[in-house]
């Protein structure tokens, strides 16, 4: 069967070669000099984006009921890489104003925040409503209009809460009447504020690395299953608080909701070799066409790819049902259209590859189902973790992707950052915003893709998982080792503010001394 669908494939994958080149072939992904010769229109939308698990601190106050990265960490001290937790983070609970006046000196007007959701619902359901919770966020959203900064929205960044996990988390169907109740809450508390929602952030790390991995938590490692069953149930819930804010909310708060999923940039490991176009194409289709079809293509459900791949994946390891899930003819209908717009977080690219086998699998899981190797290009700047290496021309590439498959539904990058050990001297990092804003105005300009905004990953030093605080993703910095987390502008922030402010890029604004021009 692997045989087969792949000669299916292929005349696909010609056409995408055939695109790739086009995209290769340009001139102008080389620029990175002077200033850019295209600008962002006045009306492009320029933010920076955290969640509250990241950053917010303050894991028992206000009545705050505990999320599952509050109870695992306490029990699992080690499961980060510094063994620190999210009790104080930089105590943005704490110090909102200052994170609103960081966000008003780069001139930004937008900020991308998540609702901590045991902060408004402790228990999780919607029989008690935590009044300082609700204060809390009422306080900032208030305060970020004041200050002329239009708050953007995520329920769910990854923090769901304790008791709720303990039913099953997202693997239970009833998560969907649950995170229904919770949407509702939100959008009763909050709507006339709120104008631009986003309902699940990466649904795709959440449930591989959680649910079918050990990297995330719940680490659940019900590989094979349970990342399946969360995607299933993560994308239903996504669609019933979409369709419950267009029946019962839209009309008289005028606002917007979508849903925000992740994608590396995908190359084929030889760009000469068929196969391996084949295998990233396959891969997308795996990993974010899993989430994107359902609710972006116009015949919705699975791409059909993947509902053949795992269905005879399933059936030849003996199961009597797929390990995927079935949608209904109105679970279908429910989910497609289910998005105002599309969200996007990208940060970097593999090479892509068929394989038969790699010591990192599970079996049976997703990894197994799709047979594909991803593999670093080593010639790429890798400047902080393992997975991060900088490639720009892979966000145009991914751009392009998006718009093939799912038409011109208007993208809002929802994250894009680099990932460094630190320091306020971030050239690195200013390079890389620099170049990859640039491929997102080539992506604009020259192939007309409907990109609306873009939000720098991440205001400020934070929280960063299975990271814990080595890796950095800020635009300030934030000094961990005071009890204040003083918050410190770096070189970025100061470039950043500047793309924003003049609309262009200006690749020589800040260059590094000589001897550090790696990039
Ligand atoms: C985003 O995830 C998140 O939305 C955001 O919260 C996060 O801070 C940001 O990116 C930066 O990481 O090989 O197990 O170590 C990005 C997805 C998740 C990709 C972790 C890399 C490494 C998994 N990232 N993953 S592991």
């Amino acid at each position: 069967m692997q045989g087969k669908s792949r000669v299916a494939m292929s005349a696909a994958a010609l056409t995408i070669l055939s695109l790739l080149t086009l995209v290769h072939g340009s001139s102008e992904s080389n620029l990175y000099t002077g200033v850019s010769n295209y600008t962002f229109s006045e009306d492009f939308i320029f933010g920076v984006a955290t969640a509250a698990f990241q950053i917010e601190g303050a894991w028992n106050e206000g009545g705050k009921g505990e999320s599952i990265w509050d109870t695992y960490l306490h029990k699992n001290p080690n499961f980060t890489l510094d063994s620190l937790n999210g009790d104080v983070a930089a105590d943005s609970y704490h110090k909102y104003e200052e994170d609103i006046a960081m966000i008003e000196s780069l001139g930004v007007k937008y900020y991308r925040l998540s609702i901590s959701w045991p902060r408004i619902l402790p228990q999780g359901t919607d029989n008690y409503i935590s009044e300082d919770g609700k204060k809390y966020y009422r306080t900032l959203f208030e305060s970020l209009l004041k200050a002329n900064i239009t708050p953007i929205v995520t329920l769910f960044h990854w923090d769901i809460p304790t008791p709720l996990m303990d039913l099953g988390g997202w693997t239970n169907p009833k998560i969907v009447d649950y995170f229904e109740d919770y949407a509702r809450v939100a959008f009763n508390l909050f709507g006339d504020l709120i104008k631009i929602w986003t309902t699940i952030n990466e649904p795709h790390q959440h449930c591989i690395n959680g649910y079918g991995n050990v990297f995330f938590v719940p680490a659940l490692d019900s590989h094979g299953i349970g990342e399946y069953l969360c995607t299933h149930y993560i994308l239903l819930s996504h669609a019933r608080a979409y369709r419950l804010y267009h029946k019962d909310f839209r009309p008289h708060q005028h606002g917007k909701i979508g849903i925000t999923l992740d994608s590396f940039g995908v190359n084929p490991k030889n760009e000469s070799n068929l196969d391996d176009h084949i295998a990233a194409e396959e891969y997308l289709q795996m990993h974010l066409g899993l989430y994107a079809h359902p609710i972006f293509s116009s015949t919705g459900d699975y791409p059909k790819f993947v509902r053949n791949r795992v269905d005879h994946m399933s059936y030849e390891q003996g199961y009597t049902r797929s390990r995927l899930p079935y949608f209904s003819e109105e679970e279908i209908a429910l989910l497609k259209g289910s998005s105002d717009f599309f969200g996007l977080n990208h940060y970097t690219t593999y090479l892509i590859s068929h394989c038969s086998w790699d010591k990192s699998w599970r079996i049976p899981s997703l990894d197994q189902d799709n047979g594909v190797c991803l593999e670093q290009n080593l010639t790429w700047t890798k400047p902080g973790a393992d997975w991060f290496t900088v490639y720009p021309p892979g966000f145009r590439k991914i751009l392009n992707y998006i718009k093939r498959n799912y038409g011109d539904v208007p993208i809002i990058v929802t994250e894009n950052g680099l990932c460094d050990y630190g320091g306020l001297e971030d050239y690195e990092r200013v390079s890389y915003f620099n170049k990859y804003l640039y491929q997102l105005l080539l992506a604009v300009n020259v192939d007309k893709c409907n990109v609306i905004g873009y939000f720098a990953w991440t205001l400020m030093d934070d929280f960063e998982w299975n990271d814990g605080y080595v890796t950095k993703f800020g635009l300030f910095h934030v000094d961990y080792n005071s009890p204040e987390r003083t918050r410190t502008p770096k070189l970025s922030a100061t470039n950043y503010g500047h793309i924003v402010r003049t609309r262009k890029i200006d690749f020589d604004f800040i260059k590094p001394p000589l001897k550090q021009q790696k990039l």
